[in-house]
């Protein structure tokens, strides 16, 4: 008997593979966007088994072995059949080699091509050799030709056309950047998605191969940097036994192009130095920083640099000795300098007293500009306040001409419902890049800031707070995935569309079905207006709950800090709500150029997705839709809950289309989601009518909870706190 349900079981296996599409089995999302499932239209196919008949790469180093690896991997997967290797070229021979070690490559394609393809750019070029119709992918650097072949997997992952095949792409930016805000025990502050990925108490020598399809996961969209500790810094992380394990770190991702940071705590020389101080212009302290690069650089050789966070929400830095931001950045940007390194200094600061948190950054950085080293950047966030789900951006971009202004989005959505919310992040990353500063007249936008071409800066970087965890699918959430993603094509081409993006990730990451993209684009595009519409409409901000930053808490005025409360920031009254940050307030825009200034400076003329970021406006004021404020505010939070609700039903249509455990998995955080949006919808509405005395308009769904209900809820254990 036993035997008989074993084979019926074995032959059930047997059809289920055979007859279930691949698109629908089972996946946990580890894969990532790398998962070279076999080719499902079947023209395509034929097509690419056509022009692709093997491979000819001499893994003459690391970095080409992984590239051989990975087109092996991804051919043998899409193809659906093992490629054989070619020794000599045939038709259909993909061939990946530096440009140097090869004269085919210097007959087939132009000395300027390759010029202007720097350092990382690469081509991949169709091309007829000795009558053998090939395809090249090539460029000046080992890491060049590994970058080509995961575009060139993504060309065909995306069932795009080999004929004819002319790219050349080079980077936007050098320093392509994740920052883990990962602690040495595992926990990662504002981490959604477990604990951390590095392990490490097993490391240096536990190398779990985990590491390596991180690194992978980067590299294929241009990612060449991670720093790997929290900017709320452990000194312990400079110490000889961690130096270690991050060395083994660094090995690990070297092929791949990419380099590590660490975080510097700057107290570190008392703290692990045994010095009785920390002041940047000390004699000694500079001693202890140049022989610590001297000691990393011995068991690092390519180390990155350093991060660092100071004076800042408590942690140590220069000014606890009178000292400024630019002494503390010289100190450290000194002892890497003769290793090339370098040092990206935040600009979050927010430790001197103000009278709005908005302006501080720019007030403690502007006036030290042309006082940094040439290997210091200012990582500056993308807003002036905290990463909320609409900022206007930093007035630091374009007021710090001498100074190289790195960009820093969160991947990890701490303000944007965390785990459990699908927020695509492109358009919200797009929007700041292609912000006018105007700081040069029309057209000096944040991108030209940040990419070093509006006062040729040649140092320039974007990074990404890291939204990745030890999770199955690496971000808790499978559309955080999208966010991983994004920043690395941004990174390296900030001129992509996010609905480029978004098609790309979606292909990759699910399949090609017409219905199945279109779908999920519409998702991906709606959800960040639609998050922005049921927590924070009309330019609100910071009107989350305390400390965990879980959920809506307008409310909350009872923080020792002023500006850690929400009250602080939406100012909401009798006569209505905003923050007026104009010349009869906190004067916050006067850090903007002129026209920048006048376009938001007029209440019935600004944007009205910035209106309470500087106004504060009448509940009655009458909004360009004829609506008062008040009814404006009803229609935005209600409009961006039915968006939510619209996102839940597009993706119910998908249950054919996409594998049984991720269609569970988006289903059951979707109904979240709206959830979620019901709650901040209800919850801000009853707090500001206490203040707008006006009725919710009857058309609506009228909230089913009471105020009091609302504030009562705790969240003791929210994670990423
Ligand atoms: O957004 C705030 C976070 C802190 C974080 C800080 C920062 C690492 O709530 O958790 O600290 O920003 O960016 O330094």
């Amino acid at each position: 008997m036993k035997r008989v349900v074993s084979d019926i079981t074995k032959t059930a296996g047997i059809f289920i593979l055979l007859f279930v599409p691949a698109c629908l089995l089972a996946e946990d999302g580890y894969d990532l966007w790398l998962r070279y499932k076999i080719v499902n239209d079947a023209g395509r196919l034929a097509h690419y088994r056509q022009t692709v008949t093997g491979i000819n790469i001499n893994a003459a180093s690391p970095t080409l072995l992984a590239a051989k690896e990975e087109l092996e991997k991804g051919l043998n997967g899409l193809l659906g059949k093992k490629l054989p290797e070619h020794n000599l070229l045939q038709n259909g021979s993909v061939m990946a080699v530096k440009a140097a070690a090869s004269d085919i490559v210097s007959r087939v394609i132009s000395k300027e091509l390759l010029a202007s393809s720097g350092k990382e750019g690469f081509i991949i070029r169709s091309a007829v050799v000795r009558n053998k119709r090939i395809i090249i992918i090539t460029g000046n650097t080992d890491i060049s030709v590994l970058y080509g072949v995961f575009h060139f997997l993504r060309i065909l992952q995306t069932q795009q056309s080999l004929a004819d095949l002319a790219i050349q792409s080079s980077p936007s930016l050098q320093l392509r950047l994740l920052n883990h805000w990962d602690n040495l025990d595992r926990h990662v502050e504002r981490g959604y998605a477990g604990f951390s990925i590095w392990n490490w108490h097993t490391l240096p020598d536990y190398r779990d191969p985990r590491y390596k399809d991180y690194a992978r996961a980067n590299a294929s969209v241009g990612i060449n940097g991670v720093s790997l500790t929290n900017v709320n810094a452990n000194a312990m992380v400079l110490t000889r036994p961690y130096l270690e394990k991050v060395a083994a770190l660094a090995a690990i991702f070297r092929p791949y192009g990419i380099r590590v940071y660490l975080t510097a705590r700057f107290s570190a020389p008392i703290e692990i130095g045994k010095l009785s101080t920390a002041d940047p212009l000390n004699d000694s302290v500079q001693h202890w920083w140049s022989n610590k690069a001297k000691e990393i650089y011995s068991l690092i050789p390519d180390f990155g640099g350093f991060l660092v966070k100071a004076n800042s929400e408590g942690q140590p830095g220069p000014q606890n000795y009178g000292r400024n931001h630019a002494d503390g950045a010289n100190l450290l940007a000194d002892a890497v300098a003769p290793y090339q390194g370098i040092v990206m200094w935040r600009a979050f600061v927010y430790s001197q007293q103000s009278n709005d948190r908005f302006k501080q950054a720019y007030e403690e950085f502007k006036p030290l500009d042309g006082q940094f080293r040439k290997n210091v950047l200012v990582q500056v966030k993308n807003g002036p306040i905290d990463f909320q789900p609409r900022e206007p951006f930093s007035p630091l971009f374009g007021a710090m001409e001498k100074t190289p202004l790195m960009m820093e989005f969160q991947l990890t959505q701490e303000y944007l419902g965390q785990g459990t919310h699908l927020v695509f992040e492109a358009p919200m990353f797009k929007e700041v890049l292609q912000a006018d500063t105007y700081v040069k007249g029309k057209g000096a936008t944040v991108a030209k800031v940040v990419d070093g071409s509006l006062y040729n800066h040649s140092l320039n970087g974007m990074a990404g707070v890291a939204n990745i965890g030890n999770d199955i699918n690496w971000t808790g959430h499978l559309f955080g995935q999208a966010n991983w993603y994004t920043l690395g094509r941004l990174a390296w081409n900030y001129e992509l569309s996010s609905e480029q993006i978004a098609d790309e990730w979606i292909r990759q990451t699910f399949n090609n079905k017409a219905f199945l993209v279109s779908t999920v684009k519409k998702i991906m595009l709606s959800s960040h207006e639609a998050m922005v519409s049921y927590m924070t409409p009309l330019g609100l901000h910071h009107i989350m709950g305390n400390g965990h930053h879980y959920g809506p808490a307008p409310w909350s005025d009872n923080l020792p800090r002023p500006d850690w409360n929400p009250v602080y920031y939406h100012r909401a009254d009798s006569a209505g709500i905003g923050f007026d940050r104009t010349s009869t307030g906190s004067n916050a825009l006067a850090q903007y150029s002129a026209e920048v200034r006048h376009r938001y400076e007029d209440p019935g003329d600004c944007d009205e997705k910035y209106l309470l970021w500087f106004h504060h406006v009448s509940w009655k004021h009458i909004m360009k839709s004829g609506r008062t404020l008040w009814e404006e505010l009803c229609y935005k939070y209600y409009s961006g809950v039915e968006q939510a609700r619209l996102m839940q039903q597009q993706w119910n249509q998908l249950e054919n289309d996409v594998d049984k455990e991720r269609f569970e998995h988006l289903r059951m955080l979707l109904a979240i989601q709206v959830k979620e949006a019901i709650w901040w919808r209800n919850a801000c509405l009853l707090y500001f009518q206490g203040f707008s005395k006006m009725p919710i308009p009857s058309a609506y769904e009228q909230p089913d909870k009471t105020l009091e209900y609302y504030k009562n809820l705790r969240f003791p254990y929210a994670p990423g706190n």
